[in-house]
């Protein structure tokens, strides 16, 4: 398989975040690349496709903010990573304000998600590691890794929050689109709903997406992921929340999965994007599920058995040590 991966992904490294009213040690960190690249042969770095595929994403008013924020929270007189701590309720009136605390709170849903010094060189090499995977999918490769970092599935088309901050694998999906596929599905299998994918396509029937994840009754990212969200106008019936207790293991993990893979068929997609989580793992250390490295594979193997030309974009997973084997056994799959 071939499978992209640009250096300048790693320049990304804030140092904190708030973590159970404490700040810990930023989990999505540059080290987990490093033994992600332990176990991947050859990678290739992406070509240079510019913006504007992530111009056909996210909106000029937030790429600007994203570019910016930094230099705007040094200009403010703070030190160390850009971060929010106010952010309007549901039902306030949308403001725009310049104050770099008010535009946080604008264009991000968390603080989970600090943007330091080199954040946009690494949220941008990302894009282009998911568009060049996706070029050589469409060019009739059967399947492509794009090693993405940092991930990209909770970032909507206006903001950041999970760690992510350019949505990849929409970003890819929509390159898919425009290089003239009618139909494209997303399965997403972090262990946390992806709200910002579900976003960025709610009301668009040409873009399938279906997410198995933690339940978000208790767990992140808790306000999108039920199972009620269907989609909307033509969207409608083109997203597929599947919701799973903590504790959940292979058994029952299967179940949805067939039921996903199913939901996919019916779609009758050109090509599948894969959102890949290894948080999904037994060790990881903010997650609640118990798959084992070997499951990866056979969970690989059934998407695999879709038959569709297929980008898997790499998502979160915080268990380091165990990240090149998950990955490793995943991409063993296909
Ligand atoms: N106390 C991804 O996996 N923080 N993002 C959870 C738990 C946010 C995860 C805090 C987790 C975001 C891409
Ligand atoms: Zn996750």
């Amino acid at each position: 398989m071939k499978l992209f991966f640009d250096p300048r992904q790693l320049d990304h490294a804030p140092a904190l975040e708030l973590h159970n009213g404490g700040y810990v040690p930023y989990a999505e960190h540059p080290g987990r690349v490093k033994n992600m690249l332990a176990r991947l042969t050859e990678t290739e770095a992406p070509t240079d496709r510019g913006e504007t595929p992530i111009a056909r994403i996210h909106g000029p008013a937030y790429l600007a903010f994203l570019k910016s924020a930094h230099r705007q929270w040094v200009d403010a007189g703070r030190a160390g990573d850009a971060t929010g701590y106010v952010w309007p309720i549901v039902g306030r009136r949308p403001l725009h304000l310049q104050r770099i605390d008010a535009q946080f709170g604008q264009y991000s849903f968390d603080a989970a998600s600090p943007v330091a010094a080199q954040t946009w060189d690494g949220a941008y090499w990302a894009a282009q590691t998911a568009l060049a995977a996706t070029d050589a999918v469409l060019n009739g490769a059967p399947a492509a890794f794009a090693l993405c970092r940092p991930p990209g599935h909770h970032a909507g088309a206006d903001y950041l929050g999970g760690y992510c901050y350019l949505n990849n694998v929409a970003i890819a999906a929509q390159a898919a689109i425009d290089a003239g596929k009618a139909r494209v599905a997303i399965l997403d299998v972090d262990y946390h709903h992806g709200n910002g994918t579900q976003d960025i396509f709610y009301d668009r029937g040409d873009v399938l997406f279906v997410s198995i994840h933690a339940d978000p009754v208790t767990d992140y990212p808790f306000f999108w992921g039920h199972a009620d969200e269907c989609g909307d106008g033509a969207g409608e019936g083109a997203n597929l929340n599947i919701p799973l207790p903590r504790g959940t293991g292979m058994a029952d993990y299967q179940v949805a999965l067939k039921t996903a893979l199913y939901s996919i068929a019916a779609f009758a997609p050109e090509v599948l994007l894969v959102s890949f989580g290894a948080d999904t793992y037994e060790g990881d250390p903010i997650s609640q599920f118990k798959l084992k490295t070997e499951d990866f594979t056979e969970i690989a193997a059934q998407i695999s058995a879709a038959d569709l030309p297929t980008v898997i974009v790499m998502e979160g997973g915080y268990a380091t040590e165990a990240l090149g084997d998950n990955v490793a056994s995943f991409l063993s799959g296909f």
